[in-house]
């Protein structure tokens, strides 16, 4: 069974093999040379230079696409906290320490409690993931993640049946993270997601990418990702998860609440107020392509939302 050890190996240590035969499990398409102009020098070299390996099972729900390719996943983000262009937080997040680290688990829970990191890993063995995801801004990638069951941690705290959602709070500390030195954000960075939505097997804490330990730009050392939802639900760097009786208010939702609403389910049929949201460019590829209902994972999740309005509940 996959043990994560987190990268308590220094990166003289790693062997070159593992990162060869690693990215040999997975196909890419050659995007490399569209992007390699846009990104930083040292991620076009090797992005995954210096992460611990990680060993993993094929886990179900796997996209059966070509993988977006690595300098993309790692050097097009999202995260907000290291700058707001596509390329600040593989330029920027070297400033993060994820070791070592720890969740404060509070709320509707029988063990609340500070867990370490080594904590919250034990015994939990590692998928490969493959998922689409669906940025609100309207591009996708697919990304193979390496992560577990949000379910299979959230269960060892207990809820009880007070606990209706499941909140996520990111780092504060502007000294690690200095995006949160400008106001462009409501910091920290909050999310969250109704108990069924967290409970759901689709649903997966991710810690690595490509097979290897995430990256300190996708949110190291874990963060969730939930496929069928815009990828800002997706909260990177995770301090505390708490279980609650109400909705909270989340981070986009309090910056623009008429543009972000609290499920964020990817859905074609509704638009952001300043655009369309019908159809999107995969990374990678010329053409855009149609956006699918909740990303393609209709047929997993469409149950959740039977009788709500997705006009209304956005
Ligand atoms: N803490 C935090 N989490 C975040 C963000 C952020 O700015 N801060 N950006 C979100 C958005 S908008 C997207 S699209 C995804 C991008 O994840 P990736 O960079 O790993 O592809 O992260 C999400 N998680
Ligand atoms: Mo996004």
């Amino acid at each position: 069974m996959a043990r994560l050890h987190l990268p308590l190996i220094p990166s003289g240590e790693i062997t070159p093999e593992p990162v060869y035969l690693n990215r040999r499990r997975f196909m890419q398409v050659g995007t490399a040379a569209v992007l390699a102009p846009l990104l930083p020098s040292a991620q076009a070299a090797d992005p995954l230079a210096g992460l611990a390996p990680l060993s993993s099972r094929p886990g179900p729900f796997g996209a059966n696409e070509p993988l977006t390719d690595i300098a993309a996943v790692t050097g097009y983000n999202n995260f907000y906290e290291f700058g707001t262009s596509k390329t600040d937080p593989a330029e920027n997040a070297h400033t993060l320490r994820p070791h070592p680290w720890s969740v404060t688990v509070t709320g509707a829970c029988a063990k609340p409690a500070n867990y370490t990191l080594e904590d919250l890993l034990k015994g939990q063995a590692l998928e490969d993931r493959v998922y689409r995801l669906r940025c609100v801004e309207g591009w996708s990638m697919v990304i193979p993640w390496v992560g577990f069951p949000l379910s299979s941690l959230l269960g060892r705290f207990q809820p009880t049946r007070n606990a209706k959602y499941v909140t996520f709070t990111t780092l504060y500390d502007p000294e690690q993270m200095p995006g949160q030195r400008r106001s462009v954000l409501p910091w920290p960075y909050v999310e969250g997601l109704r108990m069924d939505e967290a409970m759901h097997p689709l649903t997966i804490i991710a810690v690595g990418l490509y097979g290897r330990v995430l990256p300190n730009q996708n949110g190291a050392p874990l963060r969730l990702v939930v496929p069928w939802k815009y990828g800002f639900k997706s909260i990177k760097s995770i301090v505390r998860i708490s279980f609650d009786e109400t909705a909270p208010t989340t981070t986009w939702n309090r910056a623009a609440p008429k543009e972000y609403g609290f499920y964020a389910n990817v859905n074609p049929a509704v638009d952001h107020p300043r655009w369309s949201q019908k159809r999107e460019r995969r990374i990678g590829e010329l053409f855009r392509r149609d956006t699918l209902p909740f990303n393609g994972y209709a047929e997993a999740v469409a149950s959740l939302y039977q009788g709500l309005d997705l006009k209304r509940n956005f």
